[in-house]
């Protein structure tokens, strides 16, 4: 029989959800759980606005390149903008970066500084836009290195290891933020109605028997004897194996949450085909780093192929890496493969 009282009491929303985590770090001040709080916030405005791209005509291109020099769509400043605003003024920050900006982004000198560094990639996945795939937001966050006084580059990079939150919101069929704190992973999806993240995946684990393996394959030409065999392996090729099945939207969010849910191997390894990205595409400080804590706190591994990704001392903001995710048992193949063929 339905029981209203029963109904709401299974009601999680984010905010609560983060206060209770709150709860049991004692010398917490509630800065991290106030910029958590924020960061869904300001998904919750990309969202609409994502929801709304084709009508209010602010989906195309800005005619704009960015650092990567890739093409800057609109939504992505959109974005890029709101994730900044939304954070420059709150005493919490110390510095941000951002995929979209070639360098650190201080807090205008008119706010306080805080303890907090945060790093975003705001809209991945960005060619998937106009097709109405998934894209999402990713975010990192650290605590600041220097003193006081504006952030710097170096509190920017820290490795994976120093990290004290990740996580990223989906925009797709509906609209997901997935966080950890290194108390696990935990999953809200937003009720439009209410317009609250409410609590629908509390500690979310890599299935144990992974069902999918996730790559470019049109760019099997370039890869290595390595990546190539492990591919075969993944495939079922290499002995009487069983296969996976092959799933690859181009949408690092969309991939590795669809992994993460099913069980699965993500890979953007280093290939051939462009001489000036010799690591591959994906950034370790903006994608690697907090999807690797997502995955390791979600009992899964991320590897650049050889170490783990969490391991890796950035050397630039916007340094790429090969990136290997997903169930444990998978990537440490995949590095077996990479040692045993290169
Ligand atoms: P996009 O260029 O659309 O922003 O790093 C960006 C990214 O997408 C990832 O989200 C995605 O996994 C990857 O690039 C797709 O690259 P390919 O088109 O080379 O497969």
């Amino acid at each position: 029989m339905y029981d209203p009282a029963l109904q709401l009491k299974r009601i999680i929303t984010i905010e609560r959800h983060i206060l209770e985590e709150q709860k049991t770090y004692p010398e917490a001040t509630g800065s991290l759980t106030s910029l958590l709080y924020d960061l869904g916030l300001a998904g919750k405005f990309i969202a609409n606005n994502a929801a709304r791209a084709g009508l209010v005509e602010i989906l195309g291109s800005t005619e704009d390149y960015n650092v990567q020099g890739e093409e800057v769509m609109k939504l992505d400043r959109l974005a890029n903008e709101t994730i900044y605003r939304f954070n420059d003024h709150t005493g919490r920050l110390a510095v941000m970066a951002s995929e979209e900006s070639a360098d650190i982004i201080p807090i205008p000198e008119k706010y306080p500084t805080g303890k907090y560094v945060l790093l975003f990639d705001p809209l991945d996945g960005s060619s998937n836009i106009a097709y109405n795939t998934p894209i999402g937001t990713i975010f990192s966050i650290y605590r600041r290195i220097s003193a006081d006084g504006p952030g710097t580059l170096e509190d920017c990079l820290q490795p994976g290891c120093n990290l004290v939150a990740a996580g990223y919101i989906i925009y797709s069929t509906s609209t997901m933020m997935v966080y950890s704190t290194g108390r696990g992973v935990h999953g809200f999806t937003l009720d439009p109605g209410l317009g609250e993240f409410l609590l629908t995946h509390p500690n979310i684990c890599f299935p144990v028997k992974p069902k999918y393996y996730s790559v470019n394959q049109g760019y099997e030409k370039y890869w290595s004897e390595g990546i190539k065999r492990f591919t075969s392996h993944l495939q079922g090729l290499e002995g009487d194996e069983k296969s996976l099945s092959m799933r690859y939207v181009g949408s690092l969010v969309g991939d590795f949450h669809r992994n993460l849910l099913s069980g699965g191997v993500f890979y953007y390894p280093a290939d051939s085909k462009d001489p000036k990205k010799p690591a591959g595409k994906l950034r370790l400080t903006y994608e690697a780093a907090p999807l690797a804590f997502i995955a390791e706190q979600a009992g899964g591994y991320a590897s650049d192929g050889a170490r783990n990704i969490l391991d890796i001392q950035p050397e630039s903001l916007h340094q790429r890496t090969p990136l290997f995710v997903g169930n444990r048992e998978l990537v440490e193949e995949a590095e077996n493969y990479l040692r045993q063929y290169g």
